[in-house]
Parts: structure tokens; sequence; C-alpha cells
């Protein structure tokens, strides 16, 4: 799935799909930001939500690369001089040091629009309903009281001691939102009824806790050359995290706690969700 994602991001990046060609450079950063790396674990949670409602793999990618550009985005910026000054991401030189900062700031900027240009296409859904729906939450997802939002927390958080749930608040709008809207927008695409949807709201808010506890245990425990990231940046960096505030043991039970939750909550799915029980497994285990 993440060769098919990599493939319709090639696609929407090759630049000739608009009415005016974008310049060489910034495209070429774009493609340098979005392609050849990464777990595609957004796109993949989106697909197969929707895939829960019978909704095809080629219905879903659209959806799922205007997500993919909001990810790739927000790493591209996260890695700024000015953010967390980052050199290296998935295993290379990240944007802003193999091209430079002015343009690393407009790769961002273009792939954040990239994704609402995508999402207000046609070919992505033809009832113009549900393309509205997608839009509307992916702004509130990666916007002000979102993503934006919880990288605002996190600048104001360093040098500072915050409480375990003052750090569950910001990591749950810093990563945790963009991988619920992941699930959510598989709901929406699949036209679901009521009770589906709060399930997969929970799976994927438990799911985005999970996933940033296991980053926070990585850069405590992780192998940078798996990783292709510098570990200990948050310590560091004296960022408090939940594996500082809660110790490593403790930090790795509540993972493990948090993992059955996840699954838990598609329980209205029964067996028709197993790949989905599948990915918290992966979520809460991985190793990069
Ligand atoms: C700049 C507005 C703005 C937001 C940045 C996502 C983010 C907010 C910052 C990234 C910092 C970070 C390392 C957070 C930990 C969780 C995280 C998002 C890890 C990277 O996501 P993966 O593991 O990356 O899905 P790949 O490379 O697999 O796509």
């Amino acid at each position: 799935m993440a060769a098919q994602v990599e493939r319709r991001l090639a696609d929407f990046l090759s630049g000739v799909r608009g009415p005016v060609a974008p310049p060489d450079r910034l495209a070429a950063a774009m493609r340098y930001a979005a392609l050849g790396g990464g777990k595609r674990l957004r796109p993949f949670l989106l697909i197969e939500s929707a895939a829960l409602f019978g909704v095809k793999l080629e219905n879903a990618l659209d959806a799922a690369t205007a997500l993919e550009c909001i990810h790739a985005y927000s790493l591209v910026h996260d890695d700024l001089p000015g953010m967390d000054d980052d050199a290296m991401r998935r295993g290379r030189e990240t944007v802003h040091i193999a091209y430079d900062e002015g343009t690393a700031i407009l790769v961002g900027d273009g792939l954040l629009t990239l994704a609402f240009e995508i999402l207000a296409t046609p070919e992505t859904h033809s009832d113009p309903a549900v393309r509205g729906e997608l839009t509307l939450g992916l702004a509130r997802a990666a916007g002000w009281a979102g993503m934006a939002g919880g990288q605002s927390l996190d600048l104001e958080a360093e040098g500072k001691r915050l409480r375990a749930d003052e750090v569950r608040h910001l990591q749950a709008l810093k990563t945790g939102v963009l991988i619920q809207y992941a699930c959510i927008a598989g709901s929406i695409l699949g036209q679901a009824p009521v009770r589906e949807r709060s399930a997969l709201e929970a799976y994927g808010r438990l799911l985005g806790q999970a996933f940033q506890l296991a980053d926070d245990l990585l850069d405590v425990t992780g192998d940078e050359a798996k990783l292709g990231k510098r570990t200990g940046k948050d310590g560091d960096a004296g960022k408090a995290t939940l594996v500082s505030l809660l110790g490593l043991e403790h930090a790795k039970t509540e993972l493990l706690r948090l993992e059955a939750e996840t699954i838990d909550a598609l329980e209205v799915f029964g067996d028709r969700a197993n790949i989905l029980r599948e990915t918290a497994r992966f979520v809460s285990r991985r190793e990069h």
C-alpha cells in the first residue's frame, strides 16, 4: 500500500496536473520532502478505515495522499532551525540542509496547500458534501486548534516543567489529531453510521496516544540507524515527555494498556477490523 501511496504522491508532485507548471526548484524540493521515505502510516489508516465500509483503495487513495502531504509539510517545518533544528530525517538530510531555509518554508507551504487542492478536486470524491466534510476535518486537524496549535504549545514548553496532563494535551494536538483524522476520514468516505464513526474516533484518539508514547520511548531506547533520525532529542532539549515524567518502566506499561484499549475500541466491527487491530500492535511495538 505504501508503494501505491508513493506512486500517487509522485503523480500529484509531477507538477503537470494544474493549469500552470510550478518552478522546477520548488517542485524538486517538494518531491525530496514527500517521496522516498516514511512508513505511510496515516494513509494506511485512512485506506483501511474506509475499507471497513467497502470503499476501494483507488477511491480512498487521493484523500490518503492529501493527508500525507500535510504530514510531510509538518516534518519539513518541524526540522527548521526555528523549530527542532534537525539535520537528519528519514535517513537523509532535512530539506533546509539539502536546499535552504527559505525553500524549506515554501516546501511546507506548497505541500499544505496541495493537500487542500487534492481534497477539493472532484476526482477525489464525486459528492461535494463528502469533499467538504473531508476538507473541514483536515483543516481543523492541521490548524491552530490542531497540529499547528500543538506545535505552538511545544515551542512554549521549552525549558518549562509540564505536568503529565499538559504533556498529554500538547501531544494530542501535535500528533494525535492528524492520526485520528486518518481514521475519521475513512468513515467520512464510507458514509458510515454514527456508531461506527464514533468507534473509529475513539480508535484514532487512542492510537494517536499510543503512537506518541512509542515515539517518546524510541527517542530514549531506539536505534538511530533504524529510525533514520537523531535520538535523545527530548532529553537534550529539556522537554518533558511521558517517559521522563512517568519513568521508563511505567511508560512501557502505559503503552501496553493503551494498545489493549485501542484494540477494544474496534469491538463493534468484529473480525472486519483485524487489520486495524494489527496496526495498533504495530504502532505500539514498532522500532522505527
Ligand atoms: C510544523 C505545524 C507543524 C507541526 C509539526 C508532526 C509534528 C508537528 C512534529 C514532528 C515532531 C515529531 C518527531 C513528533 C513525534 C511524532 C511524529 C509525528 C513522528 C513522525 O511521524 P512518522 O513516524 O514519520 O509517521 P514517517 O517518517 O514514518 O512518515
